[in-house]
C-alpha cells in the first residue's frame, strides 16, 4: 500500500487537460493508495467557498467519490488557495490540515508543507503572505461580493505575474537556512513540498546526518507525485 502526494496542480477551467489528468489519475492512482495529500495550490485561485464555480463542484464529487471508496484525501493550503474553508472541505470530504505537518509513515518521518514559508528571500511575498493569512482582513474580503472579489484576485494574480518577472530564480527559490531550521525544528529525515514547481530529490546534511528534501512539480504538461511505501520514497511523472 501507498501513500500519495500532489501539489501544484492549479485546476482551473481554463486548463481542462490538467481536470482530466486529475480525475485519471483519481481513478487508475489514488483510488489504490492508503491516503491522498494534496499540498496546496491545488486551484488556480480560491475565492471563497460560495464561488459557484462548476469546476469546483465537478472536483468535490471527484474527492467525495474518493472517500467513499476509502481513500481519505488531506488537504494543505497554497498561496493561491488558502481561502478554502470548511464549506468546500465538507463538500469534498478532503480534511484540512495546519501550514506543517508531521506524518509516520511505516519507517519514514516526513514533514509536509507548501513551501512557500521556505522562500525566506522573497521578502516582498513574505510581506504580502502576512497581510493575506491576517483572519480579520480575509473576513473581510469574503464579505465582498464575488465579482468585487474576482477583480481583486485578478489584480493581485497580473501583479505577481509582472513582479515575478524581475525576482531572479535564487530569490524565488527556498532559502539553504530556512531549510536547516526547518529540519531541525520538526526533526524529521525528510521533508516533501510544491510551490517552487522545481521537481527534485535533494539531499541536506546537517550535523553529519543526511535529510532529503523532495520538490513535487507542477503539473502543466505532465503529472507529478510522491509514492512512499514501506520500501521507499520516490518522486514519479506520468502522462494526463
Ligand atoms: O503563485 P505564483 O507562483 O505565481 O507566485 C507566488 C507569489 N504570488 C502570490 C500571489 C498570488 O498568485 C495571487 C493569488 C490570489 C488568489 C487569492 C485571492 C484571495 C485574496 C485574499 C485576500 C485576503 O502568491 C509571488 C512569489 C512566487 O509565488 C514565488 O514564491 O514571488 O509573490 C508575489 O508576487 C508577491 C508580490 O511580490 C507582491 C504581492 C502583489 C499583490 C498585491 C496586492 C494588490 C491588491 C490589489 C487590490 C485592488
Ligand atoms: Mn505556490
Amino acid at each position: 500500500m501507498c501513500t500519495l502526494f500532489i501539489a501544484d496542480l492549479h485546476l482551473s477551467e481554463h486548463e481542462p487537460a490538467i481536470t482530466a489528468g486529475f480525475l485519471r489519475f483519481l481513478k487508475e492512482q489514488a483510488i489504490h493508495a492508503k491516503a491522498l495529500y494534496i499540498l496546496g495550490d491545488f486551484f488556480d485561485f480560491w475565492i471563497g467557498d460560495d464561488d459557484p464555480n462548476p469546476l469546483h463542484q465537478q472536483i468535490a464529487q471527484a474527492l467525495m467519490t474518493l472517500k467513499n471508496a476509502g481513500v481519505p484525501c488531506y488537504f494543505i493550503h497554497g498561496n493561491r488557495d488558502f481561502l478554502i474553508g470548511s464549506r468546500f472541505a465538507k463538500e469534498s470530504g478532503i480534511t484540512l490540515l495546519p501550514q506543517e505537518k508531521v506524518l509516520e509513515i511505516e519507517k519514514h518521518r516526513i514533514l509536509i508543507l507548501h513551501g512557500d514559508t521556505l522562500c525566506t528571500d522573497d521578502e516582498a511575498y513574505q510581506r504580502y503572505r502576512k497581510k493575506v493569512h491576517n483572519k480579520f482582513i480575509q473576513r473581510l474580503f469574503l464579505l465582498l461580493p464575488l465579482f468585487i472579489r474576482l477583480r481583486i484576485a485578478d489584480k493581485m494574480r497580473s501583479r505577481s505575474q509582472h513582479e515575478n518577472q524581475y525576482k531572479s530564480d535564487a530569490i524565488m527559490d527556498v532559502n539553504p537556512q530556512a531549510v536547516i531550521d526547518t529540519f531541525k525544528h520538526f526533526n524529521t529525515e525528510w521533508m516533501i513540498h510544491g510551490h517552487t514547481h522545481r521537481p527534485a530529490i535533494h539531499t541536506v546534511n546537517i550535523d553529519d546526518k543526511i535529510h532529503y528534501r523532495g520538490v513535487l512539480g507542477a503539473w502543466h504538461t505532465e503529472g507529478s507525485m510522491f509514492k512512499v511505501t514501506a520500501e521507499k520514497i520516490e518522486l514519479i511523472h506520468f502522462p494526463f
